[in-house]
């Protein structure tokens, strides 16, 4: 093996053994200090939107995964990079750890709600990786042939052993803290006190009425398993409910700031609410339906009494995130809910434990934020949440929208009559009609199935006469409005998708 080539691997193994002893110092300083989520995180919040968007649709939720994938490779190329530079000068090995030191603290330092003890992963990581790279490299230098004069081989052999012990135990640390830090770090989370939740009895819903469900369709009811999540999070936050508060403030006459305590015993009710994403396309699935569990945040609002021109409320997240809705959709008597509970069940973390925000009629970008601390009261004109200088709508009313869920694009049916079905919504607004075109016939009206409310999608179905052929079936929506979806493409940004699903099917 060269020497460029060891003293590359010892670069590298230098950088595990950092990221190794940084995620085990993180154990005690909080999963969002480790340098690999912090640099993740600022890169999470700064790309530009394009990129964001490419990243999204490449990835698609899985886009979280490619970030951290993608930064480790980086720093893998860059320690390598390093490994080498410091054959020739301690000076640029220290250097090179230095700069990575810096990028690491700033990044874990402007985190939300970053204390000082943020630095400490990095800073130690830091340390971690000057002594192994020091140690890596002066084994790999003595697993070389002397240049002068008579080098023992057994002298050789023994600092090719010394070089690949070293490997071996800096691939150990990293390993070992890695898998154990993260392992650790979940013990330590929310999911404890998630499980002691008993959740609060509440006014019923109303049922679900019979034949709500089509066959073929989605189901009605989303399981919290199967109901789609996003956000900006790399890592989960975890918010303890014994120290959560919630602070009302900003433009009101009444600051208010509850606990966990307090929020449970307010009045509670249960509802379904459809939510859905406005990166949805036509025809996908960022979309579900949940029976939530909640306080009315209208009545909390009337309390803190907000100042009449503060027509924004500012909602925050534990993790920084944030997003505007407009007060008076707070506050028009819709049932949006300051939400703890998701079809029977506490929130799970990656929808937002303990508290959340639900809305019906809103993309949940402006509405819907997850693990909320925060409510501020203020005005459009005076502040822009997280998406909207990224180049989506202020305002996001969700659009009426349908899809087509049997058959599936591409499917194979015999002739005779074929169940089309599917969902379609206008979230608060209600459907009254959907309508099937087959080819480029004429629009059939399909059969709309019960409902809870207009703040959930409705089932629908049709019995196509099918002949034998290539088909194109396209399906439209009608809302409670009049306003039938239009055919005209758009992307989702910058406030929702639209134009009409539709899927080919093959008739034998
Ligand atoms: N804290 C936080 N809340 C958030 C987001 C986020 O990035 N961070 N994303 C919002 C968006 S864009 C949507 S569509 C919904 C999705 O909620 P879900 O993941 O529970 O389906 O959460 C909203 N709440
Ligand atoms: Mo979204």
């Amino acid at each position: 093996m060269k020497l460029s080539l060891r003293a590359a691997l010892a670069g590298v193994a230098a950088a595990g053994v950092a990221l190794g002893v940084a995620e085990l110092v993180a154990v005690f300083t909080g999963p969002l200090s480790s340098p690999l989520f912090a640099v993740g995180g600022v890169v999470v919040n700064n790309v530009p939107a394009p990129v964001k968007d490419a990243g999204i649709a490449i990835f698609g939720t899985h886009d979280k995964t490619a970030l951290i994938t993608g930064t480790a490779i980086l720093l893998a190329v860059y320690a390598a990079l390093l490994g080498v530079l410091a054959l020739r000068s301690r000076t640029v090995a220290a250097t090179g750890i230095a700069l990575f030191a810096v990028i690491g603290v700033v990044a874990a330092l402007t985190r939300n709600d970053a204390g000082l003890l943020a630095a400490l992963p990095t800073l130690v990581s830091a340390g971690a990786a000057f002594f192994a790279l020091r140690y890596l490299l002066g084994a790999a230098v003595s697993a070389e042939p002397a240049a002068v004069g008579a080098s023992p081989s057994a002298y050789r052999e023994d600092g090719r052993r010394r070089f690949l012990i070293g490997l071996g135990t800096a691939a150990g640390i990293a390993a070992v803290g890695g898998v154990g830090g993260r392992l650790l770090t979940s013990r330590r989370a929310v999911t404890s006190a998630r499980n002691a939740v008993v959740l609060p009895a509440a006014s019923a819903a109303a049922p679900v009425p019979a034949g709500a469900q089509v066959a073929g369709a989605t189901p009605y009811v989303t399981s919290n398993k199967n109901f789609y999540r996003i956000d900006t999070a790399l890592y989960l936050p975890q918010v303890d409910p014994s120290t959560w508060e919630l602070r009302i403030h900003g433009m009101v006459r009444n600051p208010i700031t509850i606990t966990w305590e307090q929020l449970l015993q307010r009045p509670m009710v249960q509802r379904y609410i459809t939510l859905a994403c406005v990166s949805n396309e036509v025809g996908g699935d960022l979309i579900g339906n949940a029976l939530w569990l909640g306080t009315p945040i209208k009545d909390l609002l009337d309390e803190a009494q907000p100042l009449p021109d503060a027509d924004q409320v500012v909602q925050r997240s534990s993790d920084g995130w944030n997003c505007g809705t407009p007060t008076a959709v707070l506050r028009d008597g819709r049932d949006a809910l300051l939400a703890v509970g998701m079809n029977g069940e506490p929130l799970p973390v990656r929808h937002g434990f303990p508290v959340r925000m639900v809305v019906p009629g809103l993309y949940g970008y402006v509405s819907a934020c997850k693990w909320i601390t925060e409510i501020e009261l203020t005005r459009f004109s005076d502040f822009d949440a997280y998406w909207v200088p990224r180049g989506w709508s202020a305002l996001g009313p969700i659009k009426t929208e349908s899809r087509i869920d049997t058959p599936r694009d591409g499917a194979e049916r015999k002739a005779g009559p074929v169940t089309v079905a599917g969902v379609a919504w206008a979230q608060h607004r209600g459907i009254t009609k959907v309508e099937v075109q087959v080819d480029d016939g004429p629009w059939a009206a399909a059969t709309l199935a019960p409902v809870v409310s207009v703040d959930t999608w409705v089932q629908w179905s049709y019995s196509w006469p099918a002949t034998a052929g290539e088909h194109t079936l396209r399906v439209r929506a009608t809302d409670k409005d009049g306003q039938t979806q239009t055919s005209t493409p758009a992307p989702p940004a910058p406030d929702g998708a639209t134009g009409w699903h539709s899927v080919q099917v093959t008739v034998g």
